[in-house]
């Protein structure tokens, strides 16, 4: 039985070749576990956690059984000058699995969202702090953030940014970390290229630093082609950052919640940055939520002037949603209950074991490994960068495995809840599905 609608037309998807797709459309119509199935029944294995969001596998019943619940008993409630038990609750159990220092949340509906609200955040700081000229936003090339106007402004993607004008003023980019021969089959960290913090100087030499507000990074940038940072850049950053007074903000809308076997990438590479920005693995993907984390000295700076007027002029109808906060709650019970913010920490040398073991095929010209992502870079072909990679997709897709490209890199992010025998059975596919690519 096929259940694709035979109307397609109306619905304009987002990052995708519409019209290809809608000549031959890959759909999906439920989930379970670790798999897919497709309108025409097959199973899809998720090499990809959906979009690096169903940390915990799909259909898991804490989550369901949560958002069920919750749409019978509170299925919404005003956002501002209201609130509801459940935000409360959340909040306090999210900074528990944090450092100490960043003890407050706001929330949005998107890790764009988190972002735009990180990048006011640190400029509105600043200017409560009498540095009102401190407005200026770092962010790196190949940097991903969202597409919302800051997050594309810091961004460092050319497709995504060439076709939106000028953007947001006063903004600047670091270079980016890849493409050191000598880094090439590196499994975990890099060696080479703590030194390029430095760039961050450089910047702060040209446009002042006591103009510049914050620096955003990816810890691990993922969209652009999973760009793992050298050993030491990013503490190396930190301390640039606090020489020159700058806040410096992870995005880690994929690296939170367990991805590199850690709570976050705060405590995998044991960096505290001032604002932290979340969202996909938070509720698992199933209900759209995102999470910005705060250091105390950010949310206090705010709390000054009269107790009655609001200090912070920023907020979403949908921040702190009843259902998402719901869907977050099981979430975090189904991580704790199974352990998986911490288990990929314990698969990542197999995992990365299993993806260095394509090395020897001829197209493959680098991998990439940390925790639970592996990004397989492959040769382009002559000017057409990017088709071999959704050649390899499209043969993964009809044999049965989910993975994700960006240009010539296939990028896996698996469910938390991969088995070892999965990992077996993802590289096979993989192997197989990349020796059809010509
Ligand atoms: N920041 C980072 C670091 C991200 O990876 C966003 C912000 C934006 O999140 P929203 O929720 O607004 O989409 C992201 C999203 C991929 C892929 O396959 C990555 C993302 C989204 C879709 C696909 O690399 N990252």
């Amino acid at each position: 039985m096929s259940v694709t609608p035979n109307n397609l037309d109306a619905y304009w998807m987002p990052f995708t070749a519409n019209r290809a797709f809608k000549l031959a459309p890959r759909m999906m119509i439920a989930a379970e576990g670790m798999y897919y199935t497709t309108d025409d029944g097959r199973k899809v294995l998720d090499g990809t956690a959906g979009l690096w969001c169903c940390n915990a596998g799909h259909a898991r019943p804490r989550i369901v059984d949560a958002i069920a619940r919750q749409a019978r008993e509170l299925d919404y409630s005003p956002a501002f000058q209201m609130g509801h038990p459940k935000a409360f609750e959340l909040a306090a159990r999210l900074v528990r699995l944090m450092p100490g220092s960043l003890d407050h949340v706001f929330f949005t509906n998107s890790g764009s969202e988190s972002v735009e609200t990180a990048l006011k955040m640190a400029i509105a700081y600043h200017r409560l702090n009498g540095q009102a000229e401190r407005v200026r936003l770092i962010g790196r090339e190949r940097g991903y953030h969202g597409v919302n106007f800051g997050g594309l402004a810091v961004g460092g993607m050319t497709a995504n940014r060439k076709m939106f004008g000028a953007l947001v003023a006063g903004v600047d980019h670091m270079r980016h970390t890849h493409g050191d021969p000598r880094n090439f089959f590196a499994q975990g960290e890099p060696e080479f290229g703590a030194e390029l913090a430095d760039d961050l100087e450089r910047l702060c030499t040209l446009h002042d630093p006591s103009t510049i507000a914050a620096v955003i990074v990816e810890p691990v940038q993922g969209s652009a082609g999973v760009f793992i940072p050298p050993k030491g850049y990013l503490q190396r950053l930190r301390k640039i950052c606090d020489r020159h007074g700058i806040l410096l903000i992870f995005d880690e809308v994929i690296t939170g919640f367990g991805r590199l076997g850690t709570n976050f990438a705060v405590d995998y590479f044991d960096v505290e940055p001032d604002l932290v920005t979340t969202a996909k693995g938070l509720t698992n993907g199933v209900i759209p939520m995102g999470a910005v984390f705060v250091q105390k000295k950010i949310h206090d700076a705010f709390m000054q002037g009269p107790s009655n007027a609001i200090e912070f002029f920023h907020g979403y109808t949908y921040s702190a949603n009843p259902m998402a906060c719901a869907a977050a709650l099981g979430t975090l019970d189904t991580y704790e209950e199974e352990g998986l913010l911490t288990r990929g920490a314990t698969l990542a040398s197999y995992w990365a074991d299993a993806a260095h073991g394509l090395r020897d095929i001829p197209i493959v010209a680098d991998i990439r490994t940390l925790g639970l992502i592996a990004g397989i870079e492959l040769t382009s072909r002559d000017g057409k960068v990017g088709a071999r990679a959704f050649d390899a997709y499209l043969n993964c897709f009809a044999a049965g495995l989910l993975v994700r490209t960006t240009g010539d890199v296939i990028a896996l992010s698996p469910p938390l809840i991969i088995e070892k025998a999965q990992i077996d059975t993802l590289f096979a596919m993989l192997r197989d599905a990349l020796g059809k690519v010509a």
